[in-house]
């Protein structure tokens, strides 16, 4: 069985739960206290951090990776999409991801500055979901699930207004649709 090393208020943790979800694997899972992290961790990830997933002793860290492991060890329910342009669009959107992260925590941290740099990012967000309906093409998948977690805190967390972004809106209610997604608005409601 696969053992999920996971902390509620993780964006990253929430890619793997959503994933998990959509593929509807078996599994368990051990929350980790971010502010009180048991030395332990370290053997699973050397950096400490999660999400970490194991499968008979082995393990995984990074987000990232983990997604593309349960893809490939997963297949039901594929979340990469069938055509290669679009494949290689969702895994360039993953592989850009820091793009947009910096400015999000940079806005959580207060530096001056950082809200018109979010804004920037939305506006990309928006003008990519202007032009298809999903982060990586034509179908929802990882690209989708790899951003949406952050969307999910600044609408809810940091009260971010995503009214100007007219098609990252109308993206997100799509997503909510999704059982795996709408629980992790739940996730976020309840941190
Ligand atoms: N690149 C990692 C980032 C994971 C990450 O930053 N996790 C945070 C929680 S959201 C963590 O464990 N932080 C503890 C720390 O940095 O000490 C991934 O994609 O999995």
């Amino acid at each position: 069985m696969l053992t999920l090393y996971d902390a509620a208020r993780c964006p990253y943790c929430a890619r793997v739960r959503i994933v998990i979800a959509e593929k509807g694997i078996e599994f368990e899972t051990i929350e980790i206290d971010l502010n009180d992290r048991p030395a332990w961790i370290y053997e699973k990830n050397a950096t400490g951090r999660v999400p970490v997933v194991e499968e008979d002793a082995w393990t995984l860290p990074e987000s990232a990776v983990i997604m593309e492991y349960l893809e490939e060890r997963y297949p039901e329910r594929p979340l990469l999409p069938a055509d290669p342009a679009d494949r290689a669009l969702a895994r360039l959107r993953i592989f850009r991801h820091d793009a947009f992260t910096g400015p999000y925590y940079a806005l959580r941290r207060g530096t001056d500055g950082a809200d018109a740099l979010f804004a920037e990012q939305l506006d990309l967000l928006d003008a990519a979901l202007e032009e298809r309906p999903w982060l990586g093409g034509a179908d929802y998948g990882l690209a989708d699930i790899a951003y949406v977690p952050w969307i999910l805190r600044a609408r809810d967390a940091m009260g971010i207004e995503l009214d100007p972004y007219p098609a990252l809106s109308e993206w997100l209610v799509r997503l909510l649709d999704r059982p795996a997604v709408a629980e992790e608005a739940h996730v976020v409601a309840g941190l």
